[in-house]
């Protein structure tokens, strides 16, 4: 016993040693496999999880803690009361209410407005310098939303956007030319939904921009077949829910990898729902729409400069344009 008791006062905690935190509002389907895509990449000390059931938040919890022996080691915690969101760095919120039979999108946004005025005012106040990543649907708006309610600056303010929709192109791709799905530079900006742009003429394998890439290996280029892709990626999300009845395992990883690097300042490129005044052309009012930006630890840290072509940027304004006229209906 005192051989433990020597290693265990061998080495106090350093003082200086930073504390990561990230708390998970919704513990659904796509909540929980955030949390547990963020526990096993050991990006955190902390993990807090809110829900407004509380017997379901206690069992999530109870289940991943039981995990602790083959996990990095962090500190999960859960509660239906935002003060154990404290000191947050990152607060990932993916609550929302379920579409009911028939009813309209614009009453489902209205419900979750409703629900985002009762989460995100707690957040802020508990996390005032904490970055703010939306997930919940409809994530262009509903980002616009959290950005109005928290009175954060927009550079902390992110909605996760087209990042899903992109790596669903690249999967695509990869798998039409049987290659690595990392090895394919491809972007899907715009809505998160219908009316997304996917960037064909920037996309790259191995460094070669893909339509060069397809004449040299005499892939017949064929533009419907491109266009299907992009359609394929649109219809991703419904032929899963149609399927099990949610998404959760692809939009878990893509949100886990943003978190990494939001936490660990890895300044690297995603396609995210940003405040888009003024980039690309779009000026017709305050929009959250996704665009490449480079993300770190103080979240937002610019908006690339990205080719389109002429095509492309009208596509790109038309789809916030219809982004704006949901804002617009909701009288906000
Ligand atoms: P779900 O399984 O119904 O989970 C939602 C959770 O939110 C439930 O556990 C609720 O109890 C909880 N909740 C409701 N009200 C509150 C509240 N006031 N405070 C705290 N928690 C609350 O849904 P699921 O997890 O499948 O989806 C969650 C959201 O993510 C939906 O809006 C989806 O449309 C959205 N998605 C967004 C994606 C994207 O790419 N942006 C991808 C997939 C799903």
């Amino acid at each position: 016993q005192s051989f433990f008791k020597s290693i265990l006062n061998a080495a106090p905690p350093s003082p200086t040693k930073r504390h990561n935190k990230i708390s998970v509002i919704g513990a659904g389907n796509v909540g929980m496999a955030i949390a547990q895509t963020i526990l096993t990449q050991d990006l955190v000390d902390e993990l807090v999880l809110v829900d407004a059931i509380p017997d379901k938040l206690r069992g999530e919890m109870l289940d991943l803690q039981h995990a602790a022996a083959f996990l990095p080691r962090t500190k999960i915690q859960a509660s239906t009361d935002y003060s154990v969101t404290m000191g947050s760095d990152l607060c990932i919120v993916t609550a929302g209410a379920r579409q009911i039979n028939d009813e309209s999108r614009l009453n489902l946004l209205h419900r979750n407005v409703n629900l985002f005025k009762k989460i995100i005012p707690p957040l802020a106040r508990y996390s005032p310098h904490c970055v703010l990543l939306i997930v919940s649907n409809p994530v262009d708006v509903l980002t616009y939303i959290a950005w109005k309610l928290s009175g954060f600056p927009s550079n902390r303010v992110i909605g996760s956007g087209t990042n899903l929709d992109s790596s669903r192109f690249r999967f695509l791709i990869a798998d039409h030319l049987d290659v690595n799905a990392q090895d394919v530079q491809a972007y899907i900006v715009g809505e998160h939904g219908d009316s997304s742009v996917a960037l064909w003429s920037s996309i790259s394998v191995g460094g070669v921009p893909v339509l060069s890439f397809l004449e040299k290996q005499q892939i017949a280029y064929e533009k419907e077949m491109l266009e299907n892709i992009h359609k394929e990626v649109i219809n991703g999300a419904y032929e899963v829910i149609s399927l099990k009845g949610y998404t959760s395992w692809a939009i878990g990883y893509s949100v886990a990898n943003l978190a990494r690097t939001i936490m660990r300042n890895q300044r690297k490129i995603h396609p995210v729902s940003v405040l888009a005044k003024g980039f690309y052309g779009i000026d017709g009012g305050e929009v959250f729409i996704s665009l490449p930006a480079q993300l770190g630890r103080g979240g937002v840290l610019g908006v690339t400069n990205i080719h389109m072509t002429e095509e492309e940027m009208k596509r790109l304004k038309d789809s916030a344009t219809t982004i704006l006229e949901l804002q617009n209906q909701l009288g906000i």
